[in-house]
């Protein structure tokens, strides 16, 4: 099949705007916080505007370590990352396992707009307008099978085309896993775009995690697999230095990394006089803390 890339596809093809809308409200019927203009912003936008960085500033302040460790190693290297013809793999405990062409594996579902706070556990933020499918679209049209209980996601490995990959910082492939409850809550979205264009390569194109509420280094790029398994899977920088990088990695003010507190974070973009800002529980993203209930989030971290 003579595929284009999706992200050719407008929202509008995606959606039929009666369906658009209507998904909408039933969001905003779910108690899932502020809607602002042009997504859910969670609570946090009840704080403040969520005012976007520019795509400047998303586009070349990064992290990417298959393209180099340094904020603009990817978008000096990262042009070579090949997309064409990228396919995805579900395995595991699915009843609908396969290598699926990009625009097989969202074709037809709901493309959306999302504002969100990006916040890295290097203790930096910014608000990026992506475009994207919610996790559990794609999962349930995978089906989910009863015995899974972990979502499990790798990276692309293109050796010509990664000169990260030479330096063997991380092992790679990055991968990266998220408990099944966490990956079908409907503030995760696999994502396509952001500010209406297609993924930039160096914010891990064609398609990649975000996880709103966790640090960054959980929304996983590029992504070619995706298993649904029963055990907890290992994550990148866990197995690296499990005392400072969890599993969860929730965003929590009150749990300091061993060499920097966690509680403030530099936005981004604002300015050589800006501020600090507060780091808010969960990025803000209160609506998650139920996830999360009776679990120690010291030893949980
Ligand atoms: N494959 C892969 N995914 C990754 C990373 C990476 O090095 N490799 N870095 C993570 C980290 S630490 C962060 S903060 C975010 C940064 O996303 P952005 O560059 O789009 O802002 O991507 C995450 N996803
Ligand atoms: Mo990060």
């Amino acid at each position: 099949m003579a595929h284009r890339w999706t992200n050719d596809l407008t929202r509008a093809d995606a959606t039929p705007r009666g369906l658009f809308l209507n998904r909408r409200q039933i969001m905003a019927g779910m108690g899932a916080g502020a809607l602002g203009v042009g997504g859910l912003a969670g609570r946090a936008g009840a704080q403040e505007a969520l005012e976007p960085n520019s795509f400047e500033e998303i586009t070349t302040y990064n992290n990417f370590y298959e393209f180099g460790t340094g904020k603009t190693d990817p978008a000096k290297n990262a042009e070579a990352l090949d997309i064409a013809d990228w396919t995805v793999t579900i395995d595991g405990l699915v009843d609908n396992p396969g290598t699926y062409p990009l625009a097989e594996l969202i074709g037809g579902l709901a493309v959306e707009d999302r504002i969100y706070r990006l916040r890295c556990v290097e203790a930096w933020s910014m608000v990026v307008p992506w475009q994207g499918i919610e996790l559990k679209d794609i999962l349930d049209r995978a089906g989910v099978q009863s015995g899974a209980r972990y979502v499990a996601f790798e990276t692309a490995v293109q050796p010509e085309n990664m000169p990260g990959l030479r330096r063997g910082v991380l092992d790679f492939p990055y991968v990266e896993g998220l408990r099944l409850d966490e990956a079908m809550h409907p503030l995760t979205i696999m994502a396509t775009g952001l500010y209406d264009r297609p993924m930039p390569k160096q914010n891990g194109a064609p398609i990649r995690l975000v996880v709103p509420w966790k640090y960054g280094f959980k929304s996983i790029k590029s992504i070619t697999r995706i298993s649904l398994v029963e055990q907890q899977p290992a994550t990148t920088w866990n197995d690296l230095a499990p005392s400072e990088y969890g599993f969860f990695a929730n965003v929590n003010p009150n749990v300091d990394h061993p060499r920097w507190s966690q509680a403030t974070e530099r936005r981004i973009g604002g300015g050589l006089f800006s501020s600090r800002q507060d780091t808010l529980m969960y990025n803000g993203y209160d609506e998650v803390a139920a996830l999360y209930d009776g679990m120690d989030l010291e030893a949980q971290f």
